[in-house]
């Protein structure tokens, strides 16, 4: 027997209840190179094709995604595109923001996707999803959480308007380099710790399955409650994963 389908007023709609597969994307990094945006949007056409229904992005998607005008890229515009043409399939698109995305809530390219959060939970399969990037697990990195707080608050928003294209870019790259080794050293290992921390909090909270990025290693555990999955970077492994309907999880992979 069927078991009922969520209505428009079940608490399985504010959950974000959609039939079918979807896809997660992770740690895509686009933009380094020009042009280096190729295999992630053949990789969401794959991922439609495969039959997804829906698609999370599980941030850090663009090296930068700094989201004004000013600083929109042509991998920022046919990703955009690419966005829209799956709405245009009815496969929407949620941004999960990771550490790299910058403004991207309340700003011109909100409207392309379904939504822009730092938290996506969804049910497959009887199973609760709840998807965060992952950067904030870890308590003990304070150079990179003064960076995080400094650069999201609203008055750095707001010199986006007046700080020139070429210094912005600038400001950005050399604050990327002199962060690298912090965030290098604090990835080096895996805080398991920190993550299980997060994720038992969230078993509490009636989670089932906590879907993190940002590591860039795919790694997996079995919780007393519940199971932790860290996605492998689609720049380092062109993969990433599909949540079928009945709640299962599974990497694929970018046909060469
Ligand atoms: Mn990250």
């Amino acid at each position: 027997m069927n078991s009922p389908k969520p209505t428009a007023k079940s608490p399985d709609a504010l959950l974000g209840y959609l039939p079918g597969m979807r896809a997660v994307f992770a740690d895509c990094h686009v933009g380094r190179r020009p042009g280096d945006e190729g295999p992630f949007l053949d990789a969401l056409t794959v991922a439609a094709d495969r039959g997804a229904k829906a698609i999370s992005l599980l941030g850090d998607i663009f090296h930068f995604f700094i989201a004004h005008p000013k600083f929109e890229t042509v991998a920022i515009r046919r990703f955009l595109d690419a966005v829209d043409r799956l709405s245009a399939r009815d496969v929407p698109v949620t941004y999960v923001e990771g550490n790299r995305d910058f403004f991207l809530r309340r700003s011109y390219v909100e409207h392309h996707f379904r939504e822009v959060c730092d938290q996506e939970t969804f049910e497959a399969g009887g199973r609760r999803f709840l998807l965060t990037h992952g950067d904030l697990l870890n308590e003990a990195d304070l150079p990179y959480r003064f960076w995080r707080a400094l650069s999201k608050n609203p008055l750095a928003r707001a010199s986006l308007h007046v700080i020139p294209k070429a210094a912005g870019n600038r400001l950005v790259w050399k604050t990327e380099a002199r962060l690298y080794r912090s965030n290098f050293k604090h990835k080096t290992r895996l805080p398991v710790e920190m993550i299980r921390e997060f994720a038992e909090r969230r078993f509490a909270q009636g989670v089932d399955t906590v879907l993190l990025g940002h590591f860039h290693k795919s790694w997996v555990e079995d919780a007393g409650r519940g199971r932790i999955e860290i996605l492998p970077a689609f720049v380092d492994e062109h993969r990433w994963m599909e949540v079928a309907e009945d709640g299962s999880t599974s990497l694929v992979s970018l046909p060469a």
